[in-house]
């Protein structure tokens, strides 16, 4: 009581030495004070129990956690594959892969002369700027295939006649159309395809015939006028089988990149068979890197059955040999410096869509099922090397 009073005596004191504005200030203060304390609690989790802790540990502590395992996603490079519109929008174990595994796309076909051109300057634009937006929409990157090319041509190309100049002029226009269409949308393109046989020579084809060797080097000057941002490969097939191609194409990335022409990569297609040996990959990855370009391992499968025999079974052993061949390559690709490695591209999604399954064969890392094969860990166990 006595206590009481003191305080008392105490505030009635203290507060005729305050002003009439401290006072009000005061009083504030301690209203807000109490708002904060109520809202505190409204806030606060309800209370849980601690569990109980047992007295002693078990005798035996469980095993580690296993580690995520890796998925092509977590590739040093960008892997992709070759893909199709209409299994995209109809097929969602294919879309599936697609967007869970891969990084980059290449439009299958789409891209085509014959696929995108109807007539001069009449084109067919819907599947190509589908993938192109699917891409975007999915932060992937797009690798145009392929300009020109010696077939899967229109029959107004196959059929036009013209002079050497009209020919430029054709080409010009279709490579300014197509490249200026999708500039900054498509990173890289394959320029030109399949320009030599295997024995090293020029291949005769329509533009070779109509244009002379130099069709190359224009295709390459007129795709970077269309987009000067777009990576530009020269692309084939058989670097890792013959010698004189491979020296062919080295050459010749080499002499045009010395007369300043735009080159920046070259692509393998590595189209291989499972009986390929790996120092074969390596030497072709390698004599690729020595030009000084962008390395794209462009259309790879490995083909399980070349015989292409009819009773042909995907055994274990056979698995374990293709596992060899995808390991090999991505080891190869891993050799090189960072800024050479373009990636690797599959030409498919999975075995029923290879463009080699109408015969019996397994050349992707996904089954027919859209199941990882034993391929995959092949490839993913190398990132961490
Ligand atoms: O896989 C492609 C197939 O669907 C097409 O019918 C064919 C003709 O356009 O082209 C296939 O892809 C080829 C690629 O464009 C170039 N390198 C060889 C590929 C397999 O033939």
């Amino acid at each position: 009581m006595k206590k009481i009073r003191f305080t008392l005596t105490y505030m009635i004191y203290t507060m005729k030495k305050l002003s009439f504005l401290q006072i009000i200030a005061f009083l504030l203060l301690l209203t807000c004070a109490s708002c904060g304390t109520q809202d505190d609690l409204i806030d606060q989790p309800p209370y849980e129990q601690p569990e109980e802790r047992p007295d002693e540990l078990p005798d035996e502590l469980p095993d580690e956690q296993p580690q995520p395992t890796a998925t092509f996603r977590d590739a040093p490079y960008l892997i992709g594959c070759a893909v199709v519109p209409s299994l995209l929008q109809n097929n969602s174990k294919y879309a599936g892969v697609v967007q869970e595994e891969m990084s980059s796309i290449t439009p299958e076909n789409a891209l085509k002369m014959g696929a995108l051109s109807r007539g001069r300057g009449s084109y067919f634009w819907d599947d190509a700027d589908y993938l192109v937006e699917y891409a975007a929409n999915n932060r992937m990157r797009v690798h145009g295939h392929t300009l020109i090319w010696h077939t899967d041509l229109p029959g107004w190309v196959t059929g036009f006649s013209g002079t050497k100049e009209e020919w430029i002029a054709l080409m010009q226009e279709y490579i300014h159309e197509v490249v200026g269409r999708y500039q900054g949308s498509i990173a890289s393109w394959d320029v030109v395809n399949e320009a030599f046989n295997d024995d090293g020579t020029y291949r005769n084809t329509i533009w070779y015939e109509n244009i002379g060797e130099e069709y190359i080097r224009l295709a390459f000057e007129f795709a970077h006028e269309a987009d000067p941002t777009a990576i530009l490969f020269y692309n084939d097939y058989g670097m890792e089988y013959s010698m004189a191609k491979r020296e062919a194409i080295c050459t010749l990335v080499k002499d045009l990149r010395e007369e300043g022409v735009p080159v920046h990569g070259i692509g393998l297609q590595m189209h291989i068979d499972m009986y390929r040996s790996a120092s074969d990959l390596k030497a072709s990855i390698q004599a690729a890197a020595d030009c000084g370009v962008w390395v794209h391992v462009s259309e790879m499968d490995v083909a399980c059955n070349p015989e292409k025999k009819t009773d042909f079974t995907f055994t274990e052993k056979i698995a374990q040999q293709q596992k060899d061949s995808y390991q090999a390559m991505s080891e190869a690709l891993l050799s090189l410096p960072a800024h050479q490695r373009f990636g690797i591209t599959f030409w498919g999604v999975c075995d029923a869509h290879s463009w080699l399954t109408p015969a019996p064969d397994a050349p992707l890392p996904f089954d027919s099922n859209f199941e990882k094969k034993p391929a995959y860990e092949g490839i993913t166990g190398t990132f961490d090397k």
